[in-house]
């Protein structure tokens, strides 16, 4: 495993260290016309954790980053872990009552977000319930500073004020500061803290399938381990590459592939701000010509049908010609779409299995080995068991290969335990392991195979039911885009329902939905096919784009 010095900060590590390698005057970041140097994001980053210092805002201290993925994203990032805090992000589309519980649950000292979340955060929303905040901000008591970037999705300059022409609807207690004057006047400090690498450096959310999000409370080593393991020798960044991301920077899955990753190895990063749709994917593709994009299975599927739509109406394709290799992660990646995508695009896709516990990937598929349908192997330097569901610890007799099981893993990054939640830090983190609570199998020759949430299956007539296994084998019909499985309940029976959306121009069907009901009898189990289907024009998602189960459920239940 990789080593590294016991005084050691990753601001060093992703950002100073290409400094001292002579990287300064290359371009670190693009966004838009705009083009930032290696240096110019160093300067800015020493004037960010100046400013954190200036503020009294101290070491350990959380500052909470509630950003869309503009550059001020990466020098406030930076010049947190710079200044010895750390940092936690949030969406800035997120509900502002959820970005108000993340304000108090990680007793952040320093916020930096858009003006309509710090408006929000101390007028409450528009339908009159508090926040939490309301009454000038006296329920955040911690809250000493909150800095505001113009919303570049408004069409705003991230660069400038935020409030020349919008001031916040009432006086807050703690001041709100426009970040980028701020940073021009303060004076930089000649000095900064030095951290030692057990020091926490990033808190990564969780969101279970019940209660608030938790933190996952990393330290400095857990990023750099991860990064050499993952992002260097498994995947393979390089320092010709230029990347863009469908996942927002706020997702650990998108700060470690289009932040962190490319940082360590002197690449470019493409951001842009707004939505991500096939549409505007594709300009950014186009804008930035990337080598290596973060992607998700629904996005992959997305730029599929949009390609095909393009050819339909005798128009060139996709070009996506600059790109090396994109990664999936997030949710199962079908076999089915990467087929597609494969014999299409003749352009490698590396889908992988990671976690906030863990922070990053930790089994893969890789340069020269592919298997679709599966998540790979084991990443070099983190270890595998499957255990059965009842395994209390990770020294169990592991199940054999085809079996069904949950995933353990043991790495340098696992996390140190979730802040404030002792029992389920218990029950999740064992020394060096983290039992996932996902379902896998492995082949014989290594290959890991998603089987859904342990939390998830369903018991139907008696017998387990994977509803990620009924997914997988629905999208082998050539008219399904996307399929998402529940269990309903009818006269008092657990049923297997299928919400089908089909692509584009395909007609919704009895005879489709007798044809997906064959399909499934002739692949699985008998007891596993869908006994109801129904086709929707979408099926609810959360924000990192995975299917929604759980939302689904409830408007079934409604
Ligand atoms: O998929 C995830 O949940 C994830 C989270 C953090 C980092 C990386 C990944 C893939």
């Amino acid at each position: 495993a990789p080593a590294f010095p016991s005084v050691f900060n990753l601001a060093d590590y992703y950002l100073f260290d290409r400094l001292a390698e002579g990287l300064g005057d290359k371009v670190a970041l693009r966004f838009g016309e705009r083009a930032y140097t290696y240096a110019r994001v160093a300067e800015r980053t020493h004037q960010m954790a100046s400013l954190l210092m200036e503020s009294d805002i101290r070491r350990g201290e959380r500052v909470l980053i509630v950003l869309p993925d503009v550059p001020p994203f990466a020098w406030v990032f930076f010049g947190t872990l710079r200044a010895a805090c750390v940092v936690a992000m949030a969406n800035p589309d997120s509900p502002i009552e959820q970005i108000a519980y993340l304000v108090r649950y990680t007793r952040a000292t320093a916020v930096v977000t858009v003006p309509k979340v710090a408006a929000g955060l101390f007028s409450g929303p528009a339908d009159g319930a508090d926040p939490g905040g309301g009454a000038g901000g006296a329920l955040f008591p911690e809250l000493r500073r909150v800095f505001v970037v113009p919303d570049a999705a408004t069409g705003d300059d991230p660069e400038t004020v935020a409030f020349a022409t919008n001031p916040p609807p009432v006086p807050a207690l703690p001041p709100i500061l426009e970040l980028a004057p701020a940073l021009d006047r303060v004076e930089v400090r000649a000095s900064f803290p030095l951290v030692a690498r057990d020091e926490p450096a990033i808190w990564l959310f969780t969101s279970g399938s019940t209660g608030e999000p938790k933190a996952n409370m990393h330290t400095h080593r857990d990023f750099a381990f991860n990064t050499e393991v993952y992002a260097k020798r498994t995947v393979g960044y390089q320092q010709g590459d230029v990347t863009v991301s469908v996942s927002r920077l706020y997702f650990g899955y998108a700060t470690g592939t289009n932040l962190m990753f490319p940082f360590a190895v002197g690449a470019t990063v493409g951001l842009f701000s707004e939505r991500p749709t096939p549409e505007s994917l594709v300009r950014a593709i186009g804008m930035y010509r990337p080598t290596i994009v973060t992607n998700v299975p629904t996005m992959l599927g997305k730029l599929l049908e949009h390609d095909a739509v393009l050819r339909k109406e005798g128009k060139p394709g996709l070009d996506l010609s600059s790109i090396r290799f994109s990664l999936s992660a997030g949710e199962a990646l079908p076999e089915p779409l990467l087929t597609r995508w494969l014999e299409r695009f003749h352009s490698d896709v590396y889908d992988g299995i990671g976690s906030a516990e863990m922070f990053h990937i930790y089994a893969s598929n890789r340069p020269g080995d592919i298997k679709p349908g599966s998540l790979g192997k084991v990443v070099e330097g983190y270890e595998l068991r499957i255990l059965p569901e009842e395994a209390e610890g990770p020294g169990a007799t592991p199940c054999e290969p085809g079996e069904i099981g949950v995933l353990w893993v043991k790495g340098d990054s696992v996390s140190l335990g979730y802040f404030l939640d002792r029992d389920k830090s218990f029950r999740t983190f064992h020394g060096h392991w983290c039992k996932t609570g996902d379902l896998f199998r492995v082949d014989e020759e290594g290959y890991l195979y998603f089987a859904g949430r342990a939390d998830e299956l369903l018991k139907v007539s008696g017998l387990w039911v994977s509803p990620i296994e009924v997914e997988e084998c629905l999208m082998h019909h050539p008219a399904v885009a996307l399929a998402a499985v529940i269990g309903v309940e009818e006269d008092g029976l657990t049923k297997t329902k299928a919400f089908i959306v089909v692509r584009d121009g395909v007609p919704a069907s009895k005879e489709l939905a007798d044809q997906l009901q064959e399909l499934a009898k002739g692949r699985l189990s008998k007891h596993k096919y869908p006994r109801i289907i129904e086709f929707v024009a979408d099926v609810p998602k959360n924000d990192r784009g995975k299917v929604d189960r759980k939302a689904l459920r409830a408007i079934e239940a409604a």
